[in-house]
């Protein structure tokens, strides 16, 4: 992948967190967190610890200096735990030491005595002991009551997703650092810088200039980084203020997957109705949110299910229930797709079993419903320029389904104990921060007196790209080569007030504010050039390939001579601009509104082989047609619909995430939790770009692409049920992700 890391990455010159070459003096922090996920702190001793040599202090609540609170949304998540804990792996204390592993052995030396709460870790449960963290969210559209009435067919079911581990290579992780004046800096590994720096205020109880924060890359966020960064810096900076020396805090991989939330577990409910020809008239759909022991950022991603509720495609009869379910898990959080794949598997889950009912083809279903330009959604938005139909069409056209089904049934014919099967799966999914004001972005980019260029902005690199793509969009318009341009570290007191790198807007939103910040300067630079040579207003001046052009004859200068020039006559080579989403607002009273600046479409075709005896399978293919807008950047944008593709198919089949009964989780290594490798990554990957597609609401006409793939995964569970049925024709088979070999291997026998 040609992209802006790509040599350091190769060479392992990048730096990460905990790369980063620290001060004499620093000490290491080590979070020591509850084992149990429900119950009261009868007694904390650190016995005799704090006296051990090298150990420098353990923090608990009461050292912290401003507010115990580090809820982004909701105010209900304390730092550490005071008398009470709600989640296995919760914070209580910081043990800080002058080595990493004397930090960590102390923790052992701990005495803690609980008692011990029956814990809740169901959704349903949560729900029926009246355990909400907002009141349930409604959107509807029509009248679903009345609607049923016109059906010839209704089905209805439950579904079940799981949970996702975001697995990103780097541990979450902080170094902070005592600044001048109380202040603190941070280095962290966080998606969202601002709200790291927010969160660092409140808990040390200083404005937000006294608290910098600075990163430099993620080695992978997936979501997992937008909300759940902050606490790991918070307690870096709480320790460092109290300690006045540099702390570092980095997460061992076995804490970060007991201590973090993960992708929110669904129960769903649903009730489909459709005509005898396959037109759907009413979905009703309650979804039942997993959300662990704190709101974190579960009721914007309850929003982004709601919203996704209807899947690619038009229901005119809608009611989508949302139920926010507090339990005694850690608290879930942000996972690529924000709550839309969960939303969306439900809606095929409603189609297939419909399909089945009516002993009808699930693509006559998916096909007949397709978004259309002039269909509104369930919340009043127009799926102006829908691509649902186009990339339906040429998914047809190049991957010739008829074909595939025939092949198929021949080779389920020959063959007994292996099976095939294929799904079809379309996606829409909308792009915008669903609350409107997180939908702005600024540059700032100075043109150096050598004619090299910094551009700061608010997007965070993870490995998506973002970097690239920002550097494209400044050597694009200054027409110079993309080694003159350095994309400088994600820093809050350069690019202030800043969104999270998420809702896969980053290069939208900060290539847009760098695309202004440059053409702010490039018009400077013409001006200074028409006085300075005396061309008329007439003349038209601009850069090709570093040099200067008038009315298209170079007037022989350079890029560089023409920034010095510039710098001597006391031209401003610096910009600064900010970008806001146009044309976007939602009611949140009504549930109405055009939540999204534009939507991203698209249809793949996913074949799978079941071995019937085993119970294992592997994916043959995944073959999508999708909408990529103009993209400028083809080998990223193919690279980010691989890697959400593969990250789609491993939380469908083999990711799978276990809490006990007494909310402890199982699943906590490498051994117990699997992610996709290359050998269960499909066989063939083909991805086109749908031609013609043009988008003028993204940077350079592309659209966004790091979450949409993700869910072509969903298509995976459903080619491998009909692989299963063409086993066992009789079975009824459960809706229930992941569809792990042993889930199969029991559905193709079970009674
Ligand atoms: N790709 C890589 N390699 N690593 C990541 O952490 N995060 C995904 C996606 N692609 C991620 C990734 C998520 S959840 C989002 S929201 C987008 O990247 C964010 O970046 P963008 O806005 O620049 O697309
Ligand atoms: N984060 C957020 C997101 O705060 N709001 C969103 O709408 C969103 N969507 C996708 C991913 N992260
Ligand atoms: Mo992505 S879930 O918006 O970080």
């Amino acid at each position: 992948m040609k992209y802006y890391d790509m040599t350091r990455h190769v060479r392992g010159e990048s730096l990460f967190a905990d790369d980063l070459l620290v001060p004499e003096g620093t000490l290491f922090a080590s979070v020591f967190s509850s084992s149990i996920a429900h119950g009261k702190i009868l007694s904390l001793d650190f016995l005799d610890a704090e006296k051990l040599a090298g150990v420098k202090k353990i923090i608990t609540a009461k050292d912290i200096p401003g507010q115990n609170q580090i809820g982004g949304i909701i105010q209900d998540e304390p730092l550490l735990a005071e008398s009470e804990v709600h989640f296995c792996g919760q914070p209580i204390a910081v043990v800080i030491a002058e080595t990493q592993l004397l930090a960590r052995e102390v923790k052992t030396k701990i005495n803690i005595q609980y008692e011990e709460l029956p814990p809740v870790t169901d959704a349903r449960e949560a729900y029926a002991k009246g355990m909400l963290i907002i009141p349930p969210r409604i959107f509807s559209n029509g009248n679903v009551g009345e609607a049923w009435k016109q059906c010839d067919v209704i089905v209805d079911g439950t579904v079940e997703t799981g949970a996702q581990e975001h697995l990103y290579l780097e541990t979450q992780g902080a170094i902070a650092f005592p600044t001048e004046g109380n202040g603190i800096k941070i280095i962290s590994s966080t998606q969202g810088p601002t709200a790291t720096q927010r969160a660092a205020c409140k808990v040390l109880g200083l404005p937000m200039h006294q608290v910098e924060v600075d990163v430099m890359r993620l080695g992978g966020g997936f979501g997992g980084k937008e909300d759940q960064a902050n606490a790991w810096a918070a307690l870096a900076a709480v320790s460092a203020f109290v300690t006045k020396k540099p702390v570092k805090l980095i997460l061992p991989r076995q804490e970060d997957m007991r201590m973090t939330g993960k992708r929110h577990p669904y129960s769903i409910d649903y009730k489909i109705g459709l005509t005898k020809e396959g037109k759907i008239l009413a979905y009703e759909v309650t979804f039942f949110q997993n959300a662990g022991a704190a709101a974190d950022l579960s009721t914007p991603i309850l929003d982004r299910t709601l919203f996704h509720a209807t899947n690619s495609y038009y229901v005119p009869n809608v009611k989508a229930i949302g139920l926010c379910c507090r339990t005694n898990l850690p608290p879930n959080t942000a996972f690529r797709g924000f709550g839309g794949p969960q939303a969306m598997f439900a809606m095929e889950a409603a189609i297939y079993k419909a399909a089945d009912k009516m002993g009808i083809e699930v693509s006559i279903i998916q096909e007949k419903n397709l978004l259309k330009e002039e269909d509104e959604f369930h919340y009043g938005q127009l799926a102006e320029n829908s691509k649902a139909q186009t990339c339906w069409n040429e998914a047809k056209e190049k991957f010739d389904p008829g074909q595939i089904k025939n092949n198929i049934e021949k080779f389920n014919a020959e063959n007994k104990s292996v099976k095939k099967g294929f799904a079809f799966m379309p996606i829409c999914f909308g792009i915008s921060f669903t609350n409107t004001f997180m939908n702005q972005a600024s540059s700032l980019v100075h043109i150096y007196s050598d004619g090299s260029v910094g551009v700061s902005t608010a997007a965070v690199e993870m490995g998506q790209g973002v970097n690239e793509k920002i550097r494209l969009v400044a050597a694009e318009i200054f027409s110079i080569d993309k080694s003159k341009i350095k994309i400088e570290t994600t820093n809050t007191t350069r690019v202030a007030n800043t969104s999270p790198t998420a809702a896969s807007s980053a290069a939208d939103l900060n290539g847009k504010a760098t695309e202004l910040a440059c053409k702010n300067l490039f018009k400077r630079l013409i001006s200074f050039v028409k006085n300075e040579f005396n061309y008329s207003p007439q003349d038209k001046i601009d850069f090709r390939n570093e040099n200067v052009f008038c009315n298209d004859e170079a007037i022989g200068l350079t890029w560089a001579e023409l920034i010095q020039k510039a710098f001597f006559k006391r031209v401003n080579l610096s910009a600064h601009a900010h970008y806001a989403v146009p044309g976007i607002y939602f009611d949140k009273e009504k549930n109405k509104g055009n939540a999204f600046s534009y939507y991203s479409f698209g249809t793949a075709v996913i074949q799978v082989t079941v071995d019937c005896l085993r119970g294992t399978y592997v994916v043959d293919s995944v073959k999508a047609v999708h909408d990529f807008g103009k993209s400028f950047a083809n080998v990223i944008d193919r690279g980010q619909a691989e890697g959400a593709i593969m990250q789609g198919i491993g939380w469908m089949t083999m990711e799978e995430i276990i809490y006990n009964s007494d909310g402890k989780l199982l699943t906590d290594a490498l051994s117990t939790y699997k992610v996709p490798d290359i050998h269960s990554a499909p066989k063939e990957i083909e991805i086109h770009f749908l031609e013609n597609s043009d988008n003028p609401l993204g940077i350079f006409n592309s659209k966004a692409i790091g979450e949409p793939p993700l869910m072509y995964g969903i298509g995976t569970f459903f080619a491998l049920q009909n692989a299963m049925k063409a086993f066992r024709p009789e079975g009824e088979f459960q809706f229930s992700a992941p569809l792990t070999p042993e889930k199969v291997l029991l559905g193709l026998y079970k009674e």
